[in-house]
């Protein structure tokens, strides 16, 4: 297998040749990693610097691997699972906070990795294809207009890879978000991810929304957020577009989420921010975190009016 690497045509070694699946059309993934038992689907990074992502699903919860390569074996230097709530992360000693991975990440140079949307079998078509770059937004398109279904989900691993792929159609979605209710409706083309390609955000009822991306010619639902209490919208952090998703509507507690996806749809970082007091307003004897942290009011309100368009 090989990748373009922006200079040349690489080769991609594989620990098995049997380890392949056409996740996002014909590349591989590989299918187990020893004692874990997990099973991956696609993965989704050209090693720059013999660096692998890979992803898998375990009892419906998102997992994304890093691994190196090196001496015949891919070797693990991070994992991150996210349960919707909860971003965990590790590395090969186990859990680590978010925000030691996220430092990690850029250490190791995962953001500047590339799409591997192709990778192809020879060398010779890898460098045929340097230039051919997926069309997101036809892909998005394609998905809205009903020409193509949208994966929200694996389920299992199957032969083809594809059958085990839950892929919906729009108009089944729109009707499931907006409850039937088409004063509700309503699609918008953002860059939420920092990729310079615009990904879909489909509105539902009340203030739901779902996020898609596409990887290569496929749509993927990343992230979906209900109304009231995980009211969720693009915000700006640092320069960067994040989700935020937040639950302000309750007495006690206010709680904002903050996530930061890359452009494959993974989360990179996460955090929680939040104030926890009693009765209709917080003060300053009242309880504040930032990513896991005891923090003071002013700190929580420098944090919260640092992300600009909440
Ligand atoms: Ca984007």
């Amino acid at each position: 297998m090989y990748f373009f690497d922006g200079s040349a045509a690489k080769r991609v070694p594989l620990p098995d040749e049997g380890m392949r699946a056409n996740a996002y059309g014909t590349r591989y993934a590989i299918e187990s990693m020893e004692d874990s038992g997990t099973i991956f689907y696609w993965f989704e990074y050209a090693p720059r610097k013999g660096l692998v992502r890979v992803h898998g699903e375990d009892g419906g919860k998102r997992r994304d691997y890093y691994l190196a390569y090196g001496d015949g074996t891919f070797d693990m230097e991070l994992a991150a699972d996210d349960e919707g709530y909860t971003w965990n992360t590790y590395d090969a000693g186990g859990e680590i906070t978010n925000e030691t991975f996220s430092d990690r990440l850029a250490e190791l140079g995962y953001d500047c990795l590339v799409c591997c949307t192709y990778l192809y079998e020879d060398v010779e078509t890898a460098y045929e294809n340097m230039e051919r770059m997926p069309d997101a937004r036809r892909a998005m398109e394609d998905f809205v207009s009903g020409k193509a279904n949208a994966v929200e989900c694996v389920e299992s691993r199957c032969e083809t890879p594809e059958q085990g792929f839950w892929g919906r159609n729009f108009a089944e979605i729109n009707e499931e978000a907006t409850a039937g209710e088409p004063w509700w409706e309503g699609v918008e083309y953002v860059d939420f991810d920092n990729d310079g390609e615009e990904e879909l955000i489909m509105h539902g009822y009340a203030g739901a929304r779902l996020y898609f991306d596409a990887v290569g010619d496929r749509v993927v639902k990343v992230l979906e957020t209900a109304f009231t209490t995980e009211i969720s919208c693009v915000a700006e952090l640092d320069g960067k577009r994040v989700v935020v998703k937040t639950d302000l509507t309750h007495g006690g507690r206010q709680y904002y989420w903050v996530m930061t996806y890359d452009g494959c749809g993974c989360l990179t970082d996460w955090f929680r921010l939040s104030a926890g007091y009693e009765g209709m307003e917080y003060g300053a004897g009242d309880r504040y975190e930032y990513r896991g942290r005891a923090i003071s009011m002013e700190e929580f309100e420098a944090i919260r009016d640092s992300i600009h368009g909440l």
